[in-house]
């Protein structure tokens, strides 16, 4: 409901913020987590032993790299990688470098909001595999998706790697991949990785590092509305709190508040009260089995061609069409 004295917003984040920070029980979104600082905080975690994540799909993408390039075209059928969200590229430049030495014929076409992101991934790829055809596009995913149609007439493949559809709930998951959908045509592929349920600890593990670098990040959203909407929240007064409940596969973090607080954000001429152990929930890691991705392809109107695993099913790469 608009209370009469809401503000007007000068961006999503702002009415985001309020309306989150206005509600009970409280919740932000981990889209914000991102700015530089978060982003390398997100590199950090990706390095650190108990992320188990980065590793098992790395070392999935490059055990199974002949299979893959076979199924994307091979040396029959020229295509066009997309991907969305790459990143640094690390676990891409795999496939990118497979392609190149197999006289694999492709253009890589990354997509990113940051067009700083774009140009530092194009100049480390111009530098370590420089017979790769880049060509970024700089864009949200499904805006850009829609596209490409009018980008060539090629095959087209879609990377989306890293469990990053893991941050949505269901519903909006499937919504993701009708967007998916309509942007591709028969023949073309989806290649997406999820991470798999597993024994609850490990997930708990990765979402709570001892060295407190996932509690940094999920703090840097409070710290992001301190310098951006002129908020007073004091980072140490929180907890990062991650709970796992491994009969719906659902990660989720809290920062719960240690005392009551009385905060302040500027911009938006909101004041809130938290109450003592009062909970901010800020993200959710979904993990996944064949039948929850079977479900959610289905609601989708997609159907899965195949899938590449580690030995202990602990991460799965799926395959999917129109
Ligand atoms: C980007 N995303 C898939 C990560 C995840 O695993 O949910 C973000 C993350 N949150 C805490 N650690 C990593």
């Amino acid at each position: 409901m608009q209370n009469k004295n809401t503000p007007t917003f000068t961006s999503t984040f702002e009415q985001e913020v309020y309306e989150g920070l206005t509600a009970f029980p409280k919740h932000l979104s981990s889209k914000y987590f991102y700015d530089e600082v978060g982003d390398k905080l997100f590199q950090d975690i990706m390095a650190m032993p108990e992320y188990y994540l980065t590793d098992l799909e790395f070392n999935i993408l490059d055990k199974n790299k002949a299979e893959i390039a076979e199924l994307f075209g091979g040396n029959n059928t020229e295509f066009s990688l997309f991907e969305l969200g790459a990143g640094d590229g690390k676990k891409t430049k795999i496939l990118l470098r497979y392609f190149v030495e197999n006289q694999i014929s492709f253009d890589y076409r990354p997509i990113d909001i940051s067009q700083n992101a774009l140009d530092k991934l194009e100049e480390s790829i111009k530098e370590e595999i420089p017979d790769v055809k880049v060509n970024t596009l700089q864009g949200t995913y499904f805006d850009t998706l829609r596209d490409i149609d009018k980008v060539n007439g090629k095959r087209k493949v879609i990377l989306f790697l890293g469990s990053n559809m893991g941050n949505l709930l269901h519903p909006q998951a499937v919504e993701f991949l009708k967007n998916m959908r309509d942007s591709v045509n028969a023949g073309d592929l989806i290649f997406m990785g999820l991470d798999q349920k597993k024994n609850p600890q490990t997930v708990l593990d990765a979402y709570n590092d001892k060295t407190g670098i996932t509690e940094a990040f999920n703090k840097n959203i409070l710290a992001r509305i301190n310098k951006e909407m002129g908020a007073n929240f004091d980072l140490d007064k929180f907890l990062h709190w991650e709970v796992y409940d491994p009969e719906t596969g659902t990660a989720k973090s809290y920062l719960v508040s240690k005392e009551v607080q009385n905060i302040r954000i500027e911009s938006l001429e909101l004041k809130i009260r938290l109450k003592a152990w009062e909970t901010i929930h800020t993200e959710i890691s979904q993990k996944y089995d064949d039948e929850i991705v079977e479900w959610l392809a289905e609601k989708a109107g997609l159907k899965i061609v195949t899938q590449f695993s580690d030995s202990k099913q602990q991460y799965k790469n799926y395959v999917f069409k129109k």
